[in-house]
């Protein structure tokens, strides 16, 4: 896959993207990165990327031909999502990671918080992705949360195959406890199911973790999560009223 993102302040983005499991899958080639300065496609002398607005009004907004001659100059011939961060745009789900996880190319667009040229929107890109319902000062660091949700789901990303199925939402509910070494941490034991080495009893425990998890944090998961009849059913013991999905 290749992800392009384009920023005033591409240097954000150095120590995320060289870090851990981005940087891991980059040098595996699962993932080609590369960060541009929007400001090398400025057109007058002082390089302008942003100018006031018109009508007046506060702050500045990121004027369209700097971005438009970047886009266009890197994408060549090359038909791919262009994704403007704004918090304006869809909300980042697991399941938009995973759609977008399945392309084969993918453009971000980092807006600073004041806005970009409507015309930057309606010609350019394709779709537009917030990261959720506050203020950030620019879309950087939420193409920084786009490229990491993304890049974990590539095969051959995670150290072990099965962890992206697993993790908190790709079940559509939150995960249960975790434990490690020792069994008892000060007066605090480890469950026992867990030491007790029934491996399909474990499986069954840590499902109902997770549910029970989900009840008490976000039960407005259980109304979309893929669940049995008989997990509705304890659900409903549990004391759960709302509403379920289609069964599986
Ligand atoms: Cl994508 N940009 C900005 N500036 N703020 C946000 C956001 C994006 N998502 C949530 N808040």
């Amino acid at each position: 896959m290749r992800i392009d993102v384009f920023s005033i302040f591409p240097e954000m983005f150095e120590g995320p993207f060289s870090t851990s499991i981005i940087k891991r899958a980059r040098e595996r080639d699962l993932v080609d990165i590369r960060t541009y300065n929007i400001r090398d496609w400025a057109i007058d002398k002082h390089q302008l990327t942003d100018d006031t607005p018109y009508g007046g009004g506060g702050g500045m907004v990121m004027k369209p031909e700097p971005l438009f001659a970047a886009v266009e100059d890197v994408r060549g011939e090359d038909v791919c999502p262009v994704i403007l961060l704004t918090p304006q745009g869809r909300v980042l789900t697991q399941a938009v990671a995973a759609e977008l996880a399945a392309r084969p190319r993918l453009m971000l667009l980092c807006g600073r918080y004041e806005g970009v040229d409507e015309r930057v929107r309606e010609h350019l890109a394709t779709d537009e992705i917030s990261i959720g319902d506050y203020v950030l000062s620019g879309g950087e660091l939420a193409a920084m949360v786009v490229v990491d949700a993304v890049v974990r789901l590539l095969p051959g990303a995670l150290g072990f195959e099965g962890s992206a199925v697993e993790d908190s939402h790709a079940t559509g509910l939150l995960e249960g406890a975790h434990y490690t070494r020792p069994p008892l941490f000060r007066e605090w034991p480890v469950p026992e199911i867990l030491i007790s080495g029934h491996h399909a009893r474990i499986v069954a425990w840590r499902r109902q973790q997770a549910l029970l998890r989900t009840l008490e944090r976000r039960p407005d998961l259980l109304a979309t999560a893929p669940l049995t009849a008989k997990e509705r059913q304890w659900l409903r013991a549990q004391g759960y009223e709302g509403p379920f999905a289609e069964a599986v």
